[in-house]
């Protein structure tokens, strides 16, 4: 049947990056299937970090966050697939590394992070998210590119 790609924000976090594990997430993502349309390496500062982590501010872990979102580069993409947002955040497994070793061993999480903080990587949770993290790394990603409408109709 027909299947509208969507689009969500993946971004291997410091700790992953550190250990040299992007180029092998990376081709787990491809091989899930997932399209990388964008791709590349950042560094937030603190500015950044506390912007794109902002709904956990008042969380006592958001200091401890920031120090590790800040503390060497990240690998940002934008991936691409039907079903984007929700199969990347299944292949992430769940928040928590040492959780995810137990629920979802095959995991990116599972197999990559370390503990509940420095857990590898990063999913945008809804569309709006989607946008808004896509934007914070990829400024020239105009909000048109979006609209799946408009790639379903180039392809036709
Ligand atoms: O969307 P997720 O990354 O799966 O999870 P989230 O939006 O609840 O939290 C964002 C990040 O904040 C998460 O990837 C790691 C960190 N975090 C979440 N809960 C805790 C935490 N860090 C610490 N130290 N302790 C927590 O309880």
């Amino acid at each position: 049947g027909l299947s509208l790609p969507e689009k969500t924000l993946a971004m291997i976090k410091p700790d992953a990056v550190q250990s040299n594990y992007t180029s092998m997430i990376r081709q787990i993502i491809v091989s899930e299937g997932f399209h990388i349309l964008e791709e590349k390496l950042a560094h937030l500062d603190d500015v950044a970090a506390k912007s794109f982590y902002k709904e956990h501010a008042e969380r006592s872990f958001f200091p401890s966050l920031i120090r590790f979102m800040t503390s060497g580069p990240v690998y940002a993409m934008i991936l691409e697939r039907e079903g984007a947002i929700k199969k990347w955040r299944t292949l992430m497994g769940p928040t928590d590394s040492n959780k995810a070793r137990v629920q979802a061993p095959d995991s990116i999480r599972a197999k990559f992070g370390i503990d509940g903080e420095k857990n590898s990587v990063h999913g945008s949770d809804s569309t709006e998210a989607a946008i808004r993290e896509i934007a914070t790394f990829f400024r020239d990603f105009q909000e048109s590119n979006m609209d799946s409408s408009r790639r379903v109709h180039e392809e036709l």
